[in-house]
């Protein structure tokens, strides 16, 4: 009966709170996607951190400083969401660190030169902007508000990137050569970040009757390279597949196949980076004990203050 009228709601598209009865099973799923993608916001801070201090101009620094800032910003906001679902931030960390939960793909890839600035922000966050806009209207209340901010901030993620590509494919024959280099390299592992196919997808049956997925990897995958190519035309730079091509008949491009191998290979913790993005993390967070402890006495002493 409780299940029967928590689907009743859910296929009235009215949103589940925290304090609100829901199945063992769509917590879980919450939990588990959730802190995915809290970690992932942290985890994403590392390939771009990398290039703060060696940013061109001070303008392109302040922008990159922003945004990986940014970044923060949303893995807090999501760690936030988690919370609510009855897990603490510091069990969170431990599965991010025992390897039980995930994070992007994506960010197991390395960022070589400054080109890649621009192909992370206009391709990884244009890839975030399609699967989050679509999260917007997630089931889950605190994550559906919390995507909703998250949204407005990756737009100016998505133009800075593009306008380092536009740059660079405008200037010298090697800046050319290397935003070509970059959108070479990122191309295949941003389309990647969708996930399996829906033919391959355990977790998308359940994710899409509870409406906290509101389109399938595959249609989020189409709809980000159909706006997509178009971009890549306009600033003169090519697509790495061969088999891209526009279908008069279905109204979207074809596009070749992902090579699912290293998909699975990166995914399941051996991709060229993961072991460093781990490793980096554990360090960052054993050495931030201290300002931790630090804002818990400023806290108490708050509290003591106010009595
Ligand atoms: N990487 O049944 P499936 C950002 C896992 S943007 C790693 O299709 P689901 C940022 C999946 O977790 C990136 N793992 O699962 C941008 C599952 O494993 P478990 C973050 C992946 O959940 C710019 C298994 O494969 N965005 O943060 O229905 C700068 C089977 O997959 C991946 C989000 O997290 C992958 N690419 O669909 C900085 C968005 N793909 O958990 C930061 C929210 C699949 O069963 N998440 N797996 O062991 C989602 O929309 C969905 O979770 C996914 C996967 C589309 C990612």
């Amino acid at each position: 009966m409780k299940e029967e009228l928590f689907q009743q709601k859910i296929d009235k598209e009215q949103k589940i709170e925290p304090k609100d009865w829901m199945p063992q099973d769509y917590r879980k799923h919450l939990i588990r996607q959730i802190s995915q993608h809290a970690h992932s916001e942290i985890i994403g801070m590392q390939p771009e951190g990398n290039w703060i201090t060696r940013a061109p101009s001070l303008r392109a620094k302040m922008i990159l400083l922003a945004k990986v800032q940014d970044e923060a910003g949303h893995g807090l906001y999501l760690y936030s969401a988690c919370e609510t679902l009855g897990i603490s931030r510091q069990e969170l960390v431990q599965q991010l660190h025992d390897g039980k939960a995930k994070y992007s793909s994506i960010f197991n890839y390395p960022t070589l030169s400054w080109a890649d600035m621009g192909a992370v922000g206009w391709l990884v966050d244009g890839a975030a902007i399609v699967n989050q806009v679509s999260l917007q209207r997630t089931s889950y209340g605190p994550y559906a508000r919390g995507m909703v901010k998250i949204c407005k901030e990756e737009s100016f993620h998505q133009r800075q990137g593009y306008e380092i590509m536009a740059e660079m494919a405008k200037g010298t024959k090697e800046q050319k050569e290397m935003a070509q280099d970059a959108l070479n390299r990122f191309w295949w592992p941003s389309i990647m970040m969708f996930g399996p196919q829906d033919s391959n997808s355990p977790r998308t049956g359940n994710a899409m009757k509870w409406k906290i997925k509101r389109q399938t990897n595959d249609e989020l995958r189409q709809s980000f390279i159909d706006k997509t190519v178009g971009q890549a035309e306009i600033i003169g730079l090519t697509i790495p597949d061969s088999e891209l091509k526009w279908n008069e008949k279905t109204g979207h491009y074809d596009f070749g196949e992902m090579d699912w191998d290293e998909f699975w290979n990166v995914v399941n913790g051996n991709g060229p980076c993961n072991h460093q993005r781990l490793v980096h993390h554990q360090k960052a967070h054993t050495e931030g004990e201290w300002v931790r402890e630090a804002a818990k006495a400023y806290a108490k002493k708050q509290e003591l203050v106010t009595q």
